[in-house]
């Protein structure tokens, strides 16, 4: 049921009340059709992953014929669910518009790096922001400053440009870039979440943080161990 606001909201969104706020979505407009504007945006972030996604992987390639070793190990990505979006919607208590939604869930579309060493990572970082589509938003360094369960990761979120049958428009991406470690303690402790119904005891929560030291020790010595083997370092 979409209400006299919802309408206004998605007007808003699409014709802007200036010319900078101006967003063009790429197909035919239809006011009424939520689930069509749902798609449309879906849509231009899935075109933004693609985009993100080739930017990476051609770097990737590039270190692979001209250097002796490559900092990027791995690229993936995912668009992310209804579900999750509703969730994190529901949990900021924002209204379910489009509006609501640009404005406030800046990861629909994400991509992940995954690196060997830690300085690969700050690495990978700036060669994106020295990309001339790609704008840096904003910057969250959960490695520096790891979030209070142990998780480390640099986020990026992104503005990539990306152009259509008649307009470019920036586009909203998470990059997150991490190593190898840091991966490994990620995603086992997302697979543990989601196993388990009710939030973490405090003695699973830190036997969790106690893993993700022991990661971020890893970490340390595998990079001192590059600096020993003289490893190409950026
Ligand atoms: P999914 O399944 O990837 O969609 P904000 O965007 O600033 O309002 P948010 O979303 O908490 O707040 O931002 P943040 O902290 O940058 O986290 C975004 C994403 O980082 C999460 O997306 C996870 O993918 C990852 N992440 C953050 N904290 C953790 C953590 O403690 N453990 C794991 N495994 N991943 C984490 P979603 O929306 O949670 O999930």
């Amino acid at each position: 049921m979409i209400d006299h606001e919802d309408i206004l909201n998605i007007e808003n969104d699409i014709i802007g009340e200036n010319d900078e706020d101006m967003i063009y979505l790429p197909q035919t407009i239809d006011y009424l059709d939520i689930e069509r504007q749902y798609k449309q945006l879906m849509f231009i972030h899935e075109a933004a992953i693609e985009q993100v996604t080739a930017k990476l992987n051609i770097l990737k390639g590039e270190f692979q014929f001209s250097n002796d070793r490559n900092p990027i190990s791995s690229v993936s990505s995912r668009i992310k669910s209804k579900e999750s979006i509703i969730g994190k919607m529901q949990k900021k208590g924002v209204p379910f518009t489009i509006s609501a939604l640009m404005e406030n869930v800046k990861d629909i579309a994400g991509v992940r790096v995954i690196c060997p060493f830690i300085e690969d990572v700050y690495y990978v970082a700036r060669m994106l922001a020295r990309q001339p589509d790609i704008e840096i938003l904003e910057v969250k360094d959960y490695i520096r400053q790891p979030k209070d369960n142990g998780y480390r990761s640099l986020h990026l979120i992104v503005s990539d440009n990306v152009t259509f049958s008649n307009v470019c428009r920036g586009v909203t991406v998470e990059i997150q870039i991490r190593t190898i470690a840091m991966d490994f303690w990620a995603s086992t402790e997302h697979q543990l979440r989601y196993k388990k119904d009710t939030d973490f005891s405090k003695e699973a929560h830190d036997k969790l943080k106690h893993c993700a030291e022991l990661m971020a020790e890893a970490d340390r010595e595998i990079q001192n161990l590059a600096g020993d083997f003289d490893l190409d370092q950026w």
